[in-house]
């Protein structure tokens, strides 16, 4: 423990030290430096220091890929021991091996269509609900919308229009029903709206870097995986408390189209994410395994 007597920083004023710092250990000048330097030197070392908790690490490696159908191309979501997969305009759900069980295509319903909606890209399904980003190609407007569809039937339940820019996926986290997308393909914030509220806008959730061309994204253990089509086709992990983001690797065939994600852990991996080859077919499961460590 620190003593601040005269005495006590007497017996710290060791000659070598106090000449150091240019001053006499004798003189009162030099006895108020000493209780200075002793001062600093005591808060920078003292026992009370908290110890400071290092943020874990993750990163992911491509543990396996599987050939699915060309048809594919845009979304991918779990469903029960299944998936759903969309299209420009179409769902397919299908079981554990890719197969086809139902299909709903075209998708969007004649109302959207007549609106000039046209593209819907990656999905998610939370309690058997299909949320659906849907498009319309004049991103000045400012103006598209989400969808909604029965996960088991693939029937149009109804849509909001939102005030984004752009909308590539939307993912929704099931604890809470807050949805999240982006304004646009890249940015540095996750635009947020209250599915239990009609699709109120919440604060965005600010990204502590920007992530470039997003093509997806998935809610799952407190982070938001994001799937890309940016330089390396990476994938990143967002903290959805703090805002941190960390790349943590690449899907592969670079060359390609990055397309959406799914973040439930599976015996295949624990990130699925869609590949499009950069002739165009095949199209491709990418299957991620994610590794976590202390820095
Ligand atoms: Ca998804």
């Amino acid at each position: 423990m620190f003593d601040p007597t005269i005495e006590a920083i007497d017996r710290l004023a060791v000659p070598g030290g106090a000449r150091r710092f240019g001053v006499r250990s004798s003189s009162w000048f030099g006895r108020v430096a000493l209780i200075l330097v002793a001062l600093v030197s005591c808060s920078s070392t003292g026992s009370a220091t908290p110890t400071r908790k290092h943020a874990a690490v993750f990163r992911a490696r491509v543990a396996s890929e599987t050939v699915v159908s060309p048809l594919f191309r845009q979304g991918v979501a779990r469903h029960g021991s299944g998936w759903v997969f969309s299209f420009n305009d179409g769902l397919y759900r299908t079981d554990a091996a890719f197969a086809i069980t139902r299909q709903v295509q075209p998708a969007i319903p004649a109302v959207w269509k007549a609106r000039g909606f046209d593209h819907i890209g990656d999905i998610d399904v939370v309690n058997n609900v299909v949320y659906a980003p849907l498009e319309q190609p004049d991103y000045s407007l400012g103006k598209q919308a989400m969808l909604t569809y029965d996960a088991t039937t693939l029937a149009y339940r109804g849509g909001v229009e939102i005030a984004q820019h752009e909308n590539s996926f939307v993912t929704v986290d099931p604890s809470t029903r807050v949805a999240y997308s982006m304004d646009r393909f890249g940015g540095r914030a996750l635009t947020r709206y209250d599915t239990t509220r009609r699709w109120k806008p919440l604060a965005p959730l600010r990204m502590r870097r920007r992530v470039e061309r997003v093509q997806g994204a998935d809610v799952r253990g407190g982070a938001a995986w994001l799937s890309t089509d940016d330089a390396a086709d990476r994938v990143y992990r967002v903290d959805l408390t703090t805002g941190a983001v960390q790349a943590l690797g690449s899907i592969g065939h670079v060359d390609g189209e990055g397309e959406g994600i799914d973040a439930t852990r599976t015996p295949k991996g624990d990130l699925h994410v869609l590949s499009i080859d950069v002739k165009g077919f095949p199209v491709r499961l990418i299957e991620l395994a994610v590794t976590t460590t202390d820095r």
